[in-house]
C-alpha cells in the first residue's frame, strides 16, 4: 500500500477545500465563494484498500493584510515544506497569468513531489485546457497537470490514482474511519463560520470569529451549543444582528440546520454577537479564538 501527507496548495479560492472533501467523501473543510474561508490546516483523510492519503488543507494564498493573515501564509508555508507530495490547485476557470506561474515553480523548488490539479473545468470552454496547459509546460512548469472538476466529479480517479503514485510504500498513518484531525467542536464552529461567509458582504466574514463556549451532547442524544460570533466593529456587530434580530436569526438557522445534519441529532443552538477590535492584529485574542501556531 502506498500512504503519506499531501499538502494540498493554492491561490485563495481555487477550490482547494471543495476538491478534498469531495476526493474524501465528507466534508472536512468549510467553502465560500469568499477568499481565506480556510484559515487552519485541517487534514482530511482518504483511505482505500491500496492507498491512504492524508491531504492537508491550508490557507489560500492571498495578500497579507493582518496577523491572522501572516499566520494563515505561515502556516500554508510550513505545511509544504513538511509532506510526501503537493498537490497544487489551480482555478483553471480564471486563467493562467504569470503569477501562477511563479507560484507553481516556487513550490516545485521544494524538491517534493508535485502535480498540479486544474480545476473548476465545468464551467470554461473545454478548447482553453490544452492551451493553458501548453503554456504552463512552456513556462517550465515539469509538474503533470490534472484537469478536473470537483463540482461536478470530471477526472476525480486519474487524479487520486495519480495522487497516490506520489506516496511511498508503508502502512496507513490513520485508522481506516477516521476523515479529519479536527473535533466536532471545531467543525461547528467552522460551519457558523461558513454560513457568515456565505450570508453577510466583503469586509464582515473577514472579521469574524467563532468561540464555542458550550458543546454537550445530552443523554437524549441532543446537543446543546452556545457560541460566541466576535466581530471587530461596532457596526459589523449591528450588521450581524439585523433589524430585530432578523439577519442573525436566519444564519443561525441557517447553521444549525447544517449541525445536525453533521452530528446526526437535533441541536439547539444559542448565539451571542460580541466585538473586540482589532483581535486580528493582537496574539493574545487570535489565540483564545484558536488561531496558533502549530
Ligand atoms: N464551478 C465550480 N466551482 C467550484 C469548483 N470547486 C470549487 N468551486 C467553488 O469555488 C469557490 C471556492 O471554493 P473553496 O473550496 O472554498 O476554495 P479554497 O481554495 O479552499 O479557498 P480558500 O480556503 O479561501 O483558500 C466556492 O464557491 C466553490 O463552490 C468546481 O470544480 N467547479
Ligand atoms: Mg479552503
Amino acid at each position: 500500500m502506498r500512504s503519506g501527507t499531501v499538502a494540498v496548495i493554492g491561490r485563495a479560492n481555487a477550490g482547494k477545500s471543495t476538491l478534498i472533501n469531495v476526493l474524501v467523501g465528507e466534508k472536512v473543510a468549510i467553502v465560500s465563494p469568499k477568499p481565506q474561508t480556510t484559515r487552519d490546516r485541517i487534514l482530511g483523510i482518504l483511505t482505500r484498500e491500496d492507498h491512504q492519503i492524508v491531504f492537508a488543507d491550508t490557507p489560500g494564498i492571498y495578500r497579507q493584510r493582518n496577523a491572522l493573515t501572516g499566520l494563515m501564509m505561515k502556516t500554508t508555508e510550513t505545511t509544504a515544506k513538511d509532506v510526501d507530495a503537493i498537490l497544487f490547485v489551480h482555478d483553471g476557470h480564471a486563467g493562467v497569468r504569470d503569477e501562477d506561474i511563479a507560484l507553481m515553480k516556487k513550490y516545485m523548488g521544494l524538491g517534493i513531489p508535485m502535480i498540479v490539479a486544474y480545476t473548476k473545468i465545468d464551467i470554461m470552454p473545454r478548447e482553453r485546457i490544452p492551451e493553458d496547459v501548453k503554456k504552463l509546460f512552456d513556462a517550465g512548469v515539469t509538474a503533470d497537470v490534472y484537469p478536473v472538476s470537483a463540482r461536478k466529479g470530471i477526472k476525480l480517479k486519474q487524479l487520486e490514482q495519480a495522487i497516490a503514485d506520489m506516496l511511498p510504500e508503508g502502512g496507513p498513518l490513520y485508522p481506516d474511519d477516521i476523515v479529519s484531525d479536527r473535533s466536532e467542536k471545531f467543525m461547528v464552529a467552522e460551519l457558523m463560520r461558513e454560513k457568515i461567509l456565505l450570508k453577510y458582504g466583503k469586509e464582515i466574514p473577514h472579521g469574524v470569529a467563532v468561540v464555542v463556549n458550550t458543546f454537550e451532547r445530552h443523554e437524549n442524544g441532543t446537543y446543546e451549543i452556545d457560541l460566541d460570533i466576535v466581530c471587530e466593529k461596532k457596526n459589523h456587530k449591528a450588521i450581524l444582528i439585523g433589524k430585530q434580530g432578523a439577519a442573525l436569526k436566519e444564519t443561525a438557522s441557517f447553521a444549525r440546520k447544517d449541525m445536525e445534519k453533521f452530528l446526526g441529532a437535533k441541536v439547539f443552538l444559542t448565539v451571542y454577537v460580541k466585538v473586540r477590535e482589532g483581535w486580528r492584529d493582537e496574539g493574545r485574542l487570535m489565540k483564545e479564538f484558536g488561531y496558533r501556531e502549530e
